[in-house]
């Protein structure tokens, strides 16, 4: 019944994405670099934004929510819908990667979000050390994750560097399952 329902809401082609993950993974800055906006000015989400992206004919609509602590029990509020989930790492925070996996852990066990794909962008790989992928399926227990269809692809927000190819997945992924023609 969930499938049909969202297969006839996505008749327009649209997809819901939601972007979570610590603060200062590099979210928005994300999102910037989609939309060909300067990265360079971002500050800290405080709530959430949302962006609209035209891509290949799908209209996506991304919901970046702010990740500080603070802000994380607000979460729930963006789940509603979610077709895709991406969940943003900061491969040069080795510091904080506990923190990362329960945080991804909880999520996953959210009802609403089942059925969503998820992809795990490594956000910094520009910078030098950053956590290698296999390091991060080890640290985040990518592994073990039975419950969503999840891949992961490294990217720098800043250079571009696979950026698009994370979306693409997204929309590759999704579409199969959500539209009727
Ligand atoms: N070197 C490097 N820095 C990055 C990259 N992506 C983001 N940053 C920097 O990381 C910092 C945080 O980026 P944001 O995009 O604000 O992070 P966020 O995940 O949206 O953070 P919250 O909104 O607090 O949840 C900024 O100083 C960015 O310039 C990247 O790929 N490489
Ligand atoms: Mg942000």
């Amino acid at each position: 019944m969930l499938s049909i329902l969202r297969k006839a809401r996505l008749k327009d082609k649209e997809m819901r994405i939601l972007m979570l993950g610590l603060d200062n993974a590099g979210k928005t800055t994300i999102v910037k670099k989609l939309m060909n906006e300067d990265v360079h000015t971002v500050s800290p989400t405080l709530g959430f934004i949302i962006r609209t992206l035209d891509y290949k004919g799908y209209k996506l609509n991304i919901w970046d929510v702010g990740g500080q602590k603070t802000l994380r029990t607000y979460w729930r509020n963006y789940f509603e819908k979610t077709d895709a989930l991406i969940w943003v790492v900061d491969s040069a925070d080795r510091l904080r990667t506990e923190d990362c996996r329960k945080e991804l852990a909880g999520l996953l066990l959210e009802e609403r979000l089942q059925g969503a794909s998820l992809l795990v962008f490594s956000n910094k790989t520009d910078i030098a050390g950053s956590m290698s992928d296999e390091e991060i399926r080890q640290a985040l227990a990518l592994d073990s994750i039975k419950t969503h269809k999840w891949t992961i692809i490294q990217c720098s927000a800043i250079t571009g560097s696979n950026v698009q190819e994370g979306i693409e997945w997204v929309v590759e992924d999704a579409k199969d399952r959500l539209f009727l023609y």
